[in-house]
């Protein structure tokens, strides 16, 4: 196994305010970067923003702003955002910045130089919202961009083409030999049967219609093509070619010891599932590993975008539930790789049965029943006494496993779902252990062992959510006494480490929420409504 992690997110386009489809893959991305760092792994975690092209030159326009000043305002809404969310970006790329600029270039001139790259004449329908040329067979009769649906115009513009041809062969043995190199496996299909086969024309990656880009070195009335600029940050933001110093580039990207994933939404799988491979062989770079794809989520009336004002903003909900519920929210309500629907019903919901309910209701009555029988005093670990003891141990072990597993394979819905399995069957062991008889039949032994078990499981849900959760793992942490020490990630791998702590009660986790007064507040913050 790979010992070093790279991860990123898409950089996303200043061109509004992020949403909540934004933030979405963002905070997955946290879940997994926290992950390996709690288990020790060194890890890399990158985000930013994707500042160029035609669409954020004319909506600069629209506000009567510079382009570079409409971006810089807009980016303190990403970065606030994702202080609010608590993401742990180890950088933060702007395509404007200079570093990415020089690379960009020096990738640009690298393929001229190798015979990558040729100058040509584009004729072509052209979508002015995915800024792509498409074919005759693309827009069909309609005249509608195959992406977008837009009505698309005829365009022709000199323009630099990438000769995708020459690396079509390379691209197809790849897939072959990396079978989760595109995951999940329906997207690699989509990808060869839908462009690959059909025949992938050379790619037009400069314009001439517009100058907010970077200009190409050799012919400044071209600017480079913004999806040749985007996804060159990957290793722009390492340094590479931009950096006199190679150690973050050749640890993150060159050495094999790294696992180099890049997750994206499900609309721009084209570009980095056969673009910047091919980009990046071009170059005589190493790939990623993986491109993994994860849904969209839509709203109950169909797709959320900016263009369309259906999207909801998160800032306000992380202000009104706190930063776990919307995590939680997030991490586990859509099967990561799947599409999704936000619905202000299912986020109620999801906040009180699992968080204030199973989890938050769990710890306040363990930490009553321990003040209650044992002064406050955990019991120490006995091993196995009761005859509910055996299976719940089990199960807490076997949950660590496969939370592990699942995680590492970006299973991460069902990886805090195998935690909530263990929350759940902690609660019905108190249903099955009856504390309260235990102790009017003055069974001590088994009674202490039941409050131990308890806590210990409440440690082991906590430590692994704490990938997920940023504030109630600690606050459970306090209420359990748990000690500094004992907070180390590893120290799940072991049953049965609490024992001796004194507990002291503290506030309910998370407050149940009113369904009648905070669904209609959810549902006013949809745009348009
Ligand atoms: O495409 N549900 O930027 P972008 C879930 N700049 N995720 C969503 C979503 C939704 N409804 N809407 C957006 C770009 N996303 C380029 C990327 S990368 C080199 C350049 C997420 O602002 C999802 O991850 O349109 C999607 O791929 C990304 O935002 C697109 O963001």
């Amino acid at each position: 196994m790979k010992n070093r992690f790279y991860i990123t997110t898409p950089i996303y386009y200043p061109s509004a305010k992020l949403h909540i489809g934004h933030a979405y893959c963002t905070t997955l991305c946290d879940v997994y970067a926290r992950f390996r760092r709690l288990q020790g792994y060194e890890t890399y975690f990158l985000t930013g923003a994707d500042e160029h092209g035609l669409k954020i030159e004319r909506n600069a326009e629209a506000a009567g702003m510079t382009p570079q000043a409409f971006v810089d305002q807009i980016i303190l809404n990403f970065q606030d955002l994702w202080k609010r969310l608590h993401i742990t970006n180890d950088d933060f790329i702007r395509t404007t910045d200079e570093r990415h600029e020089k690379t960009v270039q020096t990738l640009f001139s690298n393929m001229l130089n190798r015979g990558d790259i040729y100058l040509g004449k584009y004729e072509g329908w052209y979508c002015r919202h995915e800024e792509a040329f498409w074919t005759d067979t693309q827009v069909g009769n309609e005249h509608l961009c195959p992406e977008c649906h837009r009505p698309v115009e005829r365009a022709e513009e000199e323009t630099y083409f990438f000769k995708t041809s020459k690396y079509v062969d390379q691209l197809l043995a790849f897939y072959d030999q990396n079978p989760n190199f595109i995951t999940p496996i329906s997207r690699k299909n989509e990808m060869i049967n839908t462009f690959i086969k059909p025949g992938l024309a050379d790619l037009s990656v400069s314009r001439t219609s517009f100058t907010w880009g970077i200009p190409v070195n050799e012919n400044p009335k071209h600017v480079v093509y913004v999806w040749l600029d985007a996804l060159s940050n990957y290793i722009s933001a390492l340094g590479y070619a931009n950096e006199k110093d190679p150690a973050l580039f050749n640890k993150f990207w060159t050495d094999e010891n790294t696992e180099i994933i890049h997750v994206i939404g499900a609309d721009i799988t084209r570009f980095h599932a056969i673009y910047w491979p091919m980009f990046l062989m071009s170059e005589g770079l190493r790939l990623p590993d993986r491109e993994f794809v994860h849904g969209l989520l839509m709203m109950k009336d169909g797709k959320m975008s900016k263009s369309r004002g259906n999207v909801i903003d998160p800032l306000p909900l992380i202000e009104r539930y706190g930063v776990d519920a919307v995590r939680y929210y997030l991490a586990r309500e859509t099967v990561f790789g799947s599409d999704g629907v936000f619905t202000p019903e299912q986020f109620v919901e999801r906040t009180n049965v699992d968080l204030a309910n199973d989890f938050g209701n769990l710890l306040n009555r363990t930490v009553s029943m321990i003040d209650k029988y044992f002064g406050g005093q955990i019991p120490r670990y006995e091993g196995i006494v009761t005859v509910f003891d055996e299976d719940l141990e089990n199960l807490a072990r076997q949950t660590v496993v496969d939370y592990e597993n699942k995680m590492a394979n970006l299973e991460i819905t069902d990886a805090i779902m195998s935690v909530f399995s263990l929350v759940s069957a902690t609660n019905k062991y108190i249903d099955n252990t009856q504390p309260w008889n235990l102790k009017k039949a003055n069974s001590e032994r088994e009674l202490a062992s039941v409050m131990n078990h308890l806590a210990n499981c409440l440690y082991v849900a906590a430590t692994l959510l704490q990938s997920v959760l940023v504030e109630a793992p600690k606050k459970l942490f306090d209420q359990l006494g748990v000690e500094e020490d004992l907070r180390v990630y590893d120290r799940v791998h072991q049953f049965g480490v609490l024992g001796g702590q004194h507990v002291h009660k503290g506030d309910p986790l998370f407050p149940r929420l009113d369904a009648t007064v905070e669904v209609p507040f959810i549902a006013s913050l949809m745009q348009g409504k």
